[in-house]
């Protein structure tokens, strides 16, 4: 069942336009492949991006190439790109979301969630998903998982399907970033006019997330990449992929509290870091700064250098030094 596409001309939606920045952000990147206009993946360091536009079944295929590919060349973060995505076919969605949750739940299963509006009845409607692609719907296709931090890239652009995707990965745990979807949850019914003319129309038919909630009002994001410039909004944020990687690894707990300079550990050259970002020696990313504060109050100052000297120096030293931490 397709649930089409809805267009913002119909709508007189006013979306995201990314294209142009987008472009010009990725040409800077490595391709790895790309696939003529549908689908492309770049890679920057352990973080790989996988853009397309259109849920088309044509782009399953590509999706668990770039997956393979990702899982064989150490890639750690694996982001979906729907900065641009207008909808399609839910029979991709599910695939793409079977592929990016199979490691926690072992199923080819999966659900989508609907209000009936005239009678108010929530249906879950399940479909069986061949996950490795043989042709065969058996247990094979339960074994068939990836192990990586997903991430989302979204904007108000990322509409139907766009938008639904990020609802439904939200909801098992995946962080988004990005500018908050743009919703459309409504499912489109074909209706017919003499001389077999056909139009669409809102079906009966709405989507909603795992807590019931209308995924009409967009997944709301983790990080807010967006900027205001002048009387625009910036949208560079969304593909500066050392910045994107970054802040997915935070939120999954891949970094220490005190690793000013995202090593991985947290040593005095830490410390040294805070003290040349103080003296503006030194600049710090989002993620830096924030590992950097280890007394929580909202700033990286010589005091913290101070602490983490403490830590290292096994003195008395705010908790948590040293220890994974993870974005509240
Ligand atoms: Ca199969
Ligand atoms: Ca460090
Ligand atoms: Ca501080």
């Amino acid at each position: 069942m397709a649930i089409g596409l809805m267009f913002e001309m119909m709508l007189g939606r006013k979306t995201a336009d990314v294209t142009q920045v987008r472009q010009e952000a990725y040409a800077k990147y490595q391709t790895v492949k790309s696939w003529d206009e549908t689908a492309v993946l770049i890679v920057d360091g352990d973080t790989a991006v996988f853009t397309f536009d259109s849920f088309e079944e044509k782009v399953a295929p590509m999706f668990k190439w770039s997956l393979d590919y990702a899982k064989e060349n150490g890639i750690k973060n694996f982001v979906v790109d729907l900065s641009k995505n207008g909808g399609g076919t839910d029979t991709l969605l599910l695939f793409m979301y079977g592929l990016m949750v199979n490691q926690d739940l072992h199923t080819n299963d999966f659900g989508l969630r609907y209000l009936t509006v005239p009678s108010g009845n929530t249906v879950i409607e399940t479909s069986r998903i061949d996950l490795n692609l043989d042709g065969v719907f058996d247990d094979k296709d339960k074994e068939v998982s990836y192990d990586f931090n997903f991430a989302l890239l979204t904007t108000g652009a990322a509409f139907s399907c766009g938008n639904l995707l990020p609802c439904m990965l939200q909801d098992q745990g995946v962080v988004i970033l990005g500018e908050t979807s743009g919703g459309g949850a409504c499912t489109l019914s074909k209706a017919y006019i003499e001389n077999a003319h056909f139009f669409f129309i809102s079906g009966v038919k709405k989507f909603i997330r795992a807590d019931d909630s209308d995924a009409d009002l967009g997944a709301k994001v983790d990080y807010d990449l967006t900027k205001i410039d002048g009387d625009k909004k910036d949208y560079s944020g969304l593909f500066d992929l050392k910045d994107v990687g970054e802040k997915i690894h935070e939120f999954y707990g891949d970094y220490k509290l005190g690793d000013a300079d995202l090593d991985g550990e947290v040593t005095i050259l830490d410390a040294t870091a805070i003290q040349r970002y103080d003296v503006k020696k030194l600049k710090l990313s989002d993620t830096a700064m924030n590992l950097s504060d280890v007394d929580r109050d909202s700033n990286a100052t010589v005091v913290d250098a101070t602490w983490i000297q403490r830590w290292a120096l096994q003195m008395q030293a705010p908790e948590g030094i040293g220890d994974s931490f993870k974005r509240q």
